[in-house]
């Protein structure tokens, strides 16, 4: 009776799962930034990505990423002079929050960490989780990354977390708004935006779309973060007037909301940028897009370090 070939000599690495086709890796060398970062900035968004062989992926996840370690990103944020994190669990690790842990632990409180939970956690590990560095929790509502639970497991999530004083990090699409609005204002605790709610930038920022969405912040004191231009740029990284002046078409969204709500918003990197397969972002680059967005001074301070020390280490002298 013949048997399968045994497979000799294969090591770990050969059973990681393959990288998603067309996924770019982070850019590995980035500029160093025009823009100085003020001293004790945020960086409010950034991930982690296993490694794989330490770190499985989960396997109901929607991309398989390249590695991106808690070592590269801490290397990322001592090149661009960032010198506190934002870690949030990407969609590719599910619920197990292991590898988001493990760098908020290394990070000597430099960090901390949103989690992804499931309903049936326990209120033993939500305190763990708090004790580890963990202040809030995000709910995806895009299908491409997760799939979106019923709209009661988030409100029995939201109910269990909120005597801990954390808050909800939403993420959804501008034009998802109007349907999602009503149950965001139930949730219970502060509530973060990932990305500005992802206006449709080709749109004015005067239209309604974007009208829709400084209206729901000013109603719920929603935090916003100004992230993500080269998720939502059409126009793309080009500096063109040799001011790295790049994502033209993003900044005057970015702009109109620090103006007008310049104690609620956060900035983030995004790095390792999940899920780009037109282009990468220079890191320097994101950098020096800051002060396009944040023009005075006084709302660069805001925006970078007395804003994210408010909702993530409040109390701690900046
Ligand atoms: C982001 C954006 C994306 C992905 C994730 O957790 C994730 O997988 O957040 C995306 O694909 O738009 O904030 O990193």
């Amino acid at each position: 009776m013949s048997s399968l070939p045994v497979s000799r000599g294969a090591t770990a690495a050969d059973r990681l799962a393959p990288k998603t086709p067309g996924w770019l890796d982070w850019y590995p060398n980035p500029s160093r930034p025009l823009f100085e970062l003020p001293p004790g900035a945020v960086d409010a968004h950034c991930h982690v990505f296993g490694p794989q062989a330490e770190f499985p992926f989960a396997p109901e996840r929607k991309y398989t990423p390249c590695d991106a370690s808690k070592d590269q990103l801490f290397a990322l944020h001592d090149h661009l002079g960032i010198s506190r994190s934002v870690i949030v669990q990407a969609t590719c690790h599910g619920a197990d929050n292991s590898a988001m842990l493990d760098a908020v632990d290394a990070s000597g409180g430099t960090a901390r960490g949103i989690a992804t939970v499931r309903p049936d956690i326990t209120d033993a590990e939500l305190r763990a989780l708090d004790a580890a560095g963990v202040r809030g929790v995000r709910f995806t509502f895009l299908r491409r990354l997760a799939d979106t639970a019923p709209k009661d497991d988030l409100a029995a999530i939201a109910a269990r977390i909120a005597p801990l004083g954390w808050h909800i990090v939403l993420y959804f699409e501008g034009a998802d708004l109007p349907e999602l609005e009503d149950f965001f204002g139930t949730l219970p605790t502060p509530v973060v935006v990932d990305h500005m709610g992802r206006p449709d930038v080709t749109e004015p920022v005067d239209g309604p779309q974007f009208g829709r969405f400084l209206r729901f912040v000013e109603h719920n004191d929603v935090w916003v973060k100004v992230s993500c231009p080269e998720r939502l740029s059409v126009t793309g990284p080009a500096a063109l007037d040799g001011q790295r002046n790049a994502y033209t078409d993003v900044a005057p969204f970015a702009r109109r909301v620090v103006e007008e709500f310049p104690d609620l918003v956060l900035w983030g990197t995004d790095w390792p940028h999940p899920n780009l397969t037109d282009h990468m972002p220079d890191d320097g680059l994101l950098v020096d897009y800051v002060p396009h967005v944040a023009v005075t001074t006084e709302q660069q301070h805001k925006l970078l370090v007395a804003n994210p020390m408010r909702l993530y280490w409040p109390g701690e002298a900046y």
